[in-house]
């Protein structure tokens, strides 16, 4: 049985319900916005995490405002993609959680995001907490209590 199963809802954390960040879609900030539509695009992601050189989180970036940064008066100016960095972009005043954060702090974060990144304590990136995976546990607990 996972640590999931045997927890109740209030007792999980960050730490039992995050994606690794091995097996997270991400982008560097110094990162041509070329390059990010390009992951977007190909992981079918709408937002993902931005990272600098040592690991550590900076934002998130999402395709409409990639697109809107090369949007001319008559046409997307295609050419300007490689031009503009990730950082010029990217939403930056996103929340963060730790893997001890408790289930609560957790649902009502994911209220207003799809997704809330996970760092340890110096802001190296640990993972992410989607929208999902708290709902999965909401549902089983619906069904698992009375
Ligand atoms: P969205 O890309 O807007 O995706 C919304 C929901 O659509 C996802 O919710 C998931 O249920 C489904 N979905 C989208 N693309 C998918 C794919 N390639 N494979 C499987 N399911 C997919 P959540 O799972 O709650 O994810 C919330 C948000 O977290 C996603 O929003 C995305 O921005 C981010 N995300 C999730 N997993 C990720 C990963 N492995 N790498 C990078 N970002 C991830």
């Amino acid at each position: 049985m996972s640590s999931v199963l045997r927890k109740t809802l209030t007792d999980l954390t960050v730490g039992d319900l995050m994606i690794p960040a091995e097996k997270v879609a991400h982008v560097q900030e110094g990162n041509p916005i070329e390059h990010a539509l390009l992951v977007l695009v190909e992981s079918g992601y709408s937002s993902v995490p931005v990272l600098d050189l040592e690991y550590k989180f900076k934002g998130t970036i999402a395709k409409t405002p990639i697109l809107k940064s090369v949007m001319g008066m008559e046409r997307f100016e295609m050419e300007r993609l490689a031009e503009i960095k990730v950082e010029a972009v990217m939403q930056k005043d996103q929340p963060t959680l730790t893997e001890d954060t408790d289930f609560l702090t957790c649902l009502k974060v994911v209220i207003n995001h799809a997704f809330a990144c996970v760092t340890d304590e110096q802001g190296y990136f640990l993972g992410i907490l989607t929208r999902r995976a708290i709902l999965k546990e909401v549902n089983k607990s619906m069904y698992t209590t009375k």
